[in-house]
């Protein structure tokens, strides 16, 4: 997972404007991609947006964003597989066709249940011909999926009264984060709407737009606006919190937190690199693994830290011994003029790895452990000490409690 944030500076009303994001590595098959708009300016008023994607790819892809105009409106339905409870929905509009700035729509969720939920999307302008090619990415979760994302809520709008021209016509909450960041994360936004609950109008005539204003270390402001200006539903925002969990140009998978070098070394200078940063020349246990890390080369060769230097033919991983798993390609390894390092091939060549000189040049990639039991990245019960292990953590009930570590109980006699 990665996250990011494009700026758009000026105000502008009727220009639609794209920018193009791409990313540090390339993802195997289309990624998902989650956009929300948020206001870096300070002066008011700030007003409705509406935000969409364009040519998504594995490698790239443009944000568009438009401010508002009257509109008319469409909607549409998603069956979700079941969930236990109502999940936090986040929804992006994505659209196939490019350059269709007149397809520009609100984007919201109507009627979120254990079952199902609306996407709804209202266009820019009253009908203007058929909006085709409009795809809605969503994202469904009923307990937060830690590290990746760090907290989550909801912010309820109940509008009973209307909204008052200091906020321009929305209505603003302000959001504390339950910790302090280090830097500012990203914050995925989505309205949703219920035709359910007492007093709500039918959805065909609303018009819901969220946005974020404000954002800190410390918390954010959400604003939601009616562009249906005479009625207001209650409405309530849902948002997600990521955070950069590694340091800064280290990216997280599964446990651990990865290093790509952009310069080649050879093999010896890669493990030394790699031990300056307290970590190691990364070992390759799963194929997934296998297969992230050479993604993130964009396709270039990669040292491992594999060799057969000390007893030719029995390869081990540095300070971490022995594994099972291997990838090697046909006939490899050769030890074809006496070879003992091991590198990734890449992806073009199926992620297979070779023995080659140590002597030679390649880029590298490093790893080391998260420790998830510093800033809450964990799901130990709070009545639980966490313990960090490599490339996991443990949960132990403390004493005078039972229960497994992720749930805690009193224990009475
Ligand atoms: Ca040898
Ligand atoms: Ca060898
Ligand atoms: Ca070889
Ligand atoms: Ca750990």
């Amino acid at each position: 997972m990665t996250r990011g944030s494009v700026s758009f500076s000026g105000i502008w009303t009727t220009e639609t404007k794209c920018d193009k994001v791409t990313f540090s590595q390339s993802f195997l098959g289309g990624p998902s991609v989650f956009v929300s708009a948020r206001y870096t300016r300070d002066t008011k008023p700030n007003d409705a947006m509406y935000v969409w994607l364009e040519r998504v790819n594995s490698r790239s892809f443009e944000v568009c964003i438009r401010e508002f105009l009257p509109f008319d409106g469409k909607h549409r339905d998603t069956i979700v597989d079941k969930f236990k409870v109502s999940p936090v929905v986040l929804v992006t509009s994505h659209h196939q066709r490019c350059g269709k700035e007149h397809d520009a729509a609100l984007i919201w969720t109507e009627d979120v249940t254990k079952d199902s939920f609306k996407a709804c999307l209202r266009e820019l302008q009253n009908f203007d011909g058929k909006h085709q090619d409009i795809y809605v990415t969503w994202f469904a979760f009923a307990k937060l999926h830690k590290p990746l994302f760090t907290e989550h809520g909801s912010v309820n709008f109940p509008n009973t009264n209307p909204p008052t021209d200091e906020d321009n016509n929305a209505y603003c909450e302000f959001v504390h984060f339950t910790r302090s960041y280090n830097a500012t994360p990203s914050v995925q936004i989505s309205a949703n709407h219920s035709t359910t609950a007492s007093g709500n109008l039918a959805p065909v005539h609303n018009g819901i737009s969220a946005w974020i204003e404000n954002m800190n270390v410390s918390g954010f402001r959400v604003c939601v606006k009616e562009l249906y200006e005479t009625r207001y539903d209650p409405v309530s925002v849902n948002y997600a919190v990521l955070t950069d969990i590694c340091n800064p140009g280290w990216s997280y998978f599964n446990g651990f937190c990865y290093f790509t070098s952009d310069t080649c070394t050879d093999w010896t200078t890669a493990v030394t690199k790699c031990r300056q940063k307290n970590s190691v020349l990364v070992d390759v246990r799963k194929n997934e693994e296998n297969v992230y890390i050479q993604h993130r080369h964009n396709g270039d060769k990669s040292w491992l830290g594999y060799n057969d230097g000390s007893t030719e033919g029995d390869f081990t991983w540095v300070d971490r011994g022995h594994g099972n798993f291997t990838s090697w390609a046909k006939n490899q390894p050769n030890n074809f003029k006496e070879e003992d390092c091991v590198h990734a091939l890449g992806v073009k060549y199926s992620y297979e790895w070779n023995d080659v000189q140590c002597s030679d040049c390649h880029k590298f990639t490093c790893k080391k452990d998260l420790d998830e039991c510093e800033n809450e990245l964990n799901y130990c019960h709070k009545m639980a000490t966490c313990t960090n292990e490599r490339g996991s953590y443990k949960c132990k009930c403390n004493a005078g409690y039972l229960g497994d570590g992720f749930h805690c109980y009193r224990f009475s006699e």
